[in-house]
């Protein structure tokens, strides 16, 4: 039996659909395939505990990123949105045919985000940030617990699914929030920092706690790869 991978490897042999710019070394595709790929955790599941429990880890990334992915490369099969970046795709959403377009958001939009999100967390995280990333968060909200307080509050704001951001907007950080799993990608504007509000980002272990699960974030920020995303 032929998989759709062998028919996508096949079909567009050689094409190369990737995350470019900051996001390109922990979004890997295969070789010779145009499918867009689970990018690994780059730790261990457990290794957020106790701030993010394995078990929402392995649920989450194993199970919703892993269905993002899927249903992504679902939809575009067949359409000329292979090999594409999803910056790309995302950026010009009205570009994608209208009967996919939904499912392009939302799956797209999820394979993002998430693949931000493990990026900008680390085991030995926390703290605050230095350097130029630091002056300009001060520059940009006062100081780093004015900077702290006004994320907490988009991230708790948000009402039902979605996210709140920190976002490089032409040069100026800014703090926002989407719904869904709509990404400031779609705005022109490039995420740095990124926290996952959805239930099942923290119900298992905070249940209804979000404001904990916001205060737990904090302690496993990876400010170096923020940094690294702010400076490229
Ligand atoms: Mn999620």
């Amino acid at each position: 039996m032929i998989s759709r991978r062998d028919m996508l490897k096949g079909a567009v042999a050689g094409g190369a659909a990737s995350l470019a710019g900051q996001f390109a070394p922990a979004i890997a595709m295969a070789d010779d395939a145009a499918e867009f790929v689970l990018p690994p955790l780059p730790y261990d599941y457990a290794a957020l505990e106790p701030h993010i429990d394995e078990r929402t880890m392995r649920i989450h990334h194993g199970k919703h990123h892993a269905g993002y992915t899927n249903k992504l490369n679902a939809a575009i099969e067949g359409t000329d949105l292979v090999g594409k970046s999803i910056e790309h795709i995302l950026g010009d959403l009205d570009a994608v045919p209208e009967g996919i377009r939904t499912a392009v958001r939302n799956n797209g939009g999820g394979f993002a985000n998430h693949s931000l999100f493990w990026q900008v967390m680390a085991p030995d995280g926390g703290g605050e940030p230095g350097g130029a990333l630091a002056d300009a968060i001060n520059s940009a909200f006062g100081s780093f617990d004015d900077f702290q307080s006004a994320f907490s509050a988009a991230a708790k704001g948000v009402f039902g699914s979605g996210w709140a951001w920190l976002v490089n907007d032409s040069g100026a950080l800014r703090i926002e929030s989407t719904p869904n799993q709509d990404t400031p990608l779609m705005n022109g504007q490039t995420p740095i920092l990124g926290i996952d509000v959805w239930e099942h980002a923290y119900y298992l272990h905070y249940q209804n706690r979000r404001s904990d699960y916001i205060a737990a974030f904090f302690r496993v920020i990876n400010w170096d790869k923020v940094s690294e995303l702010y400076s490229a």
